[in-house]
């Protein structure tokens, strides 16, 4: 069958401009949280929630196109969130093969670059080969990154980097005496990534639940009680213009 033409899509708008002449933070990572309250407070079930934030993301990463971002970092999956109910964790799995059938194109045409953090290799065969194909077929955009994490948890990141290490070490790849910060970094899942210069999170809750512990060190944290599936664009570039009035110090004066 022919494929059908997706008809060119512009993000650019006037607010465009005046954002690139101040300050846009180049990456931005979100704690995607609320899904289960939001279907509860309506009398859904919790997949109905997950479902709904669902189609927030594509709002989101709309937005972060607009807004010139360069890295948008999504929590989608944690290493702990595999102790939910079979019926869940099933259909969260599912989410990011219908996520991608339906919005894969509209990244293509955009040019995003799909990316993941986590530990790719124990997710479900069919979820790593949807991911899989999509990263592949967007592996030389240059637009927004649009990095998940999926079966992510940093404390074992952590670990993970720290056991390589000793490999190399004992390899002799590298020294000890030398080992740094910055080389430190190359053996977490974010090598290549700048750190997140904001970090949000919905849903009221206020801490970092195994997210991103290393990268976070100089980040801005930016929370609202909005639940997940409420988020939108409005709410997204409200926490944009807040990042603009931070004074950032880096631990400097
Ligand atoms: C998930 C929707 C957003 C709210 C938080 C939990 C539920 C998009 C993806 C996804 C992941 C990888 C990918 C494309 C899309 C996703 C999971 C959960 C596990 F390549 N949303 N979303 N993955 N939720």
């Amino acid at each position: 069958m022919m494929s059908m033409k997706i008809p060119f899509l512009k993000y650019e708008n006037a607010k465009q401009k005046r954002r690139d002449l101040v300050s846009v933070p180049s990456h931005v990572a979100i704690i995607m949280d609320g899904n289960g309250r939001w279907a509860k407070k309506r009398g859904l079930s919790r997949n109905d929630g997950h479902k709904e934030g669902m189609n927030v993301v594509k709002e989101v990463v709309r937005a972060a196109i607009d807004a010139n971002i360069k890295i948008l970092t999504l929590y989608a999956f944690s290493t702990e969130n595999w102790k939910r109910p079979k019926s869940e964790v099933d259909y969260l799995m599912k989410l990011p093969k219908i996520f991608l059938h339906t919005f894969l194109p509209e990244l293509i045409e955009n040019n995003v670059q799909i990316n993941t953090i986590g530990e790719f290799d124990s997710l479900p065969k069919p979820t790593k080969e949807a991911v899989q194909s999509a990263k592949e077929k967007t592996k030389d955009n240059d637009g927004l990154i649009l990095n998940f994490a999926l079966n992510y948890g940093s404390r074992f990141e952590i670990m993970r980097a720290i056991k390589q290490i000793m490999d190399d070490i004992n390899g002799a790849k590298i020294s000890l005496d030398t080992l740094d910060e910055q080389t430190f970094s190359k053996y977490l899942y974010t090598d290549g990534l700048t750190d997140p210069d904001l970090l949000i999170r919905t849903s009221g809750e206020q801490r970092l639940s195994n997210f991103l512990l290393w990268q976070l060190a100089y980040t801005e944290f930016w929370f609202t009680d909005v639940l997940w599936p409420d988020f939108d664009a409005h709410v997204f570039n409200q926490a944009l213009d807040d990042f603009k009035q931070r004074k950032r110090r880096y631990g400097g004066i």
